[in-house]
């Protein structure tokens, strides 16, 4: 609050540009942490984006070069190089020199209120050892560089090393940034190619036709660079489709929708697959709305007026029928909505969720609107009776799902013993350090029991394979034992009834065989969280157990080992005459030896379950649970998204 009354406009000019940027870097960037360290390269990326926004270029290049710079290249106009008439200087140093500088930056209206966005190239300048910019514009070529320097002992961010010079001719036009960011301000300078191939395919998607290249130069031992291309001519209608692959999706083609209303420039992608959830990605001014929004509000209002209104109609719904709700069309629904306006506000836990009242109508009207338009041609009947068709059945399943929770209610509330004889519950009360094991097999299961500390620890053995949670709907899902047990047994509900206060087990650890089968039975527990229990998954509290797959052994000696690749190590501390035992399943393990290696939390190691990136995790998913049986397995095979380890915490035993 205070950093915001003492630091307006105004005083930034006073505190001579950019090394108030230095000064207090958080408030440009948010963070000198790796989030920090991306804005940088978003910074400049927006700014050539702006460009090609405008139909002026149509090429960015992003290269992350072997000395840690990074530069960024586009084929637009070329950042102007005439003499600002005031400051006599060149509108190039005034552009990496002042903030806010630029017509963009003047416009307080695009300001970010994180103040994440848009806050200039300058604050990139400011935070770099060193940045050089060369444009090419009117047939010749220009460039200019830029350094953090320290004089007097004072060290001064960005400042020309001398004025924009010309030096040489030039055929096409265009502007090329390079910068190294400051290893003084920022925690890491280690860029992610990760993060930002991501981002990138995403601003691809969002901008049709845009080609954007990625270059790491960096090598990292390699013998080439990775370069990757995004270009995408269906734009988000191909952000859709790639979000479906390896779904089936109900009609071929996604519906795009593109309008404007009161100064809300609106495009919409929609695509309906046979899944039971829905998928909505949104974003405003190319800024990704996690949180949702105001705009997210009006796509599922107009989409609920005009599809009822159509059913009606075309007499695909009776007079005597009620009316669909937006949950039912949302079923199997993916949909990229895109925003453009001014004077965004964002709210929310993390401001990414969009206020603005203002979206709601706008969006709300452009898909009415474009929807009653694309449904007027006789072509597209079909999907209109094939998206009524799924809301309906999924209006269905709303009415006996809500029966099945009552049952499930009731049957909780009568009757404790439908838990009796499978969780063994622990004694302990305070629910944050109590863990639920939840165990492949019935002998597995029992050794559990025996092995553990019941102060804190609960074993719910499963005898089978819980069902595939993609594949049934919610209904089917619950009248599962194994899954209600679960269910009964962490007591915080499911969907959106579920409550994290009422969570009974802080830990929920998957212990299962380190084999396929085993694998399975963690992705099916792993999709039914993630469906159907989500916060459990982001707040942490799903947890895969590392039995161990050998032992070594010799008088004396003994070493437990959890992977392939740490077994040469243990034969070679063991020395002569060793034996090793191979563990094929947990039901091999005696009480002491599960405790030892798996349970006992001083001594175990646990892989904490995180879900970063709802698209990729969706994906995942899909692929574990989709039909396409040779990549669920490739996948499973190959990969683990569950990469963080679990922090032990003393006050647990
Ligand atoms: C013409 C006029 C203006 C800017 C540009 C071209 C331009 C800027 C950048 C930044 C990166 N690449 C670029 N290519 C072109 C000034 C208009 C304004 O201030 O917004």
């Amino acid at each position: 609050m205070e950093k915001h009354k003492s630091y307006d406009a105004k005083d930034i000019q006073v505190l001579e540009g950019l090394d108030a940027v230095r000064l207090r870097p958080g408030m440009y960037i948010g963070t000198t942490g790796p989030k920090g360290l991306h804005h940088l390269i978003w910074e400049i990326v927006d700014n050539a984006i702006d460009e090609a926004a405008n139909g002026y270029c149509d090429r960015i290049i992003v290269t992350l070069n072997p000395d840690g710079s990074v530069s960024v290249e586009d084929n637009g106009r070329g950042i102007p190089v005439d003499i600002h008439p005031t400051l006599k200087i060149s509108a190039v140093e005034v552009v990496y020199t002042k903030l806010h500088a630029g017509g963009k930056f003047n416009n307080e209206n695009y300001a970010y209120s994180g103040g994440l966005h848009g806050v200039g190239a300058s604050v990139v300048n400011a935070l770099s050892k060193w940045l050089t910019v060369e444009v090419c514009r009117g047939g010749k070529k220009y460039s200019m560089r830029f350094e953090t320097t320290t004089k007097n002992g004072k060290t001064h961010g960005g400042v020309p090393c001398g004025p924009l010079e010309e030096i040489g001719k030039a055929i096409k036009s265009g502007t090329k940034v390079t910068f190294l960011p400051d290893d003084t301000i920022f925690e890491t300078v280690e860029f992610d190619f990760e993060t930002i191939s991501k981002r990138l395919r995403e601003l691809a998607f969002l901008n049709k036709g845009i080609e954007i290249n990625l270059i790491d130069d960096r090598l990292h031992g390699a013998i080439s660079a990775t370069c990757l291309t995004y270009k995408y001519d269906g734009g988000i209608a191909d952000f859709v489709k790639f979000m479906n692959e390896g779904k089936n999706a109900l009609y071929p083609d996604p519906i795009v929708i593109e309008g404007e209303k009161n100064g809300v420039k609106v495009s919409v992608a929609i695509q309906h697959t046979d899944v039971y959830t829905d998928n909505v990605f949104s974003y405003v001014n190319n800024i990704p709305t996690s949180e949702g929004g105001t705009h997210e509000v009006g796509l599922k209002s107009g989409l609920t007026k005009v599809l009822n209104d159509l059913a009606r109609k075309n007499n695909i719904l009776k007079e005597k029928d009620a009316n669909l709700i937006g949950d039912d069309f949302k079923e199997g629904l993916t949909a990229v909505l895109l925003v453009k306006m001014k004077n965004v506000q964002f709210e929310g836990q993390t401001k990414t969720k969009l206020g603005n009242p203002e979206a709601k109508n706008a969006v709300e009207g452009v898909v009415i609107d474009g929807l009653a338009d694309y449904f007027a041609s006789k072509k597209t009947g079909k999907v209109l009776s094939t998206i009524i068709d799924k809301a309906q059945g999924a209006a269905k399943v709303r009415e006996a799902a809500r029966k099945a929770k009552e049952i499930t209610r009731q049957k909780n509330a009568l009757d404790g013993a439908s838990l009796v004889g499978k969780l063994a519950s622990c004694s302990g009360k305070n629910y944050e350090n109590n863990e639920l094991f939840i165990v492949e097999g019935k002998s597995a299961g029992g050794t559990a029991k025996q092995a553990r500390d019941r102060s804190f620890q609960a074993i719910l053995p499963l005898r089978g394979k819980p069902l595939n949670a993609e594949k049934k709907r919610i209904d089917q899902v619950l009248l599962n034992e194994e899954i209600r047990t679960i269910i009964t047994a962490l007591n915080a509900g499911i969907g959106e009834d579920f409550n994290l206060d009422n969570l009974r087990y802080h830990k929920v650890i998957i212990l299962a065989d380190a084999d396929q089968d085993g694998a399975h039975i963690r992705a099916i527990l792993l999709t039914f969280f993630y469906r159907y229990m989500k916060e459990l998954i982001t707040n942490g509290h799903v947890y895969i157990g590392m039995p161990p797959l050998y032992k070594v052994y010799k008088k004396d000696f003994e070493e437990y080992v959890y992977s392939d690749v740490e077994l040469p190590g243990a034969i070679e501390r063991a020395g002569k005459g060793y034996g090793i035992q191979r563990y094929k399943g947990l039901g091999e393990m005696s009480n002491d030896q599960l405790w030892d290696t798996t349970m006992n939390p001083k001594a175990r190691s646990l892989i904490q379950v995180s879900i970063e990136d709802a698209a990729e995790a969706e994906k995942m998913i899909t692929v574990l649970m989709g039909d396409d049986i040779e990549s669920r397995k490739q996948y499973i095979s190959e990969n683990a998204d569950f990469n963080k380890k679990d922090d032990f915490k003393p006050t647990n035993k």
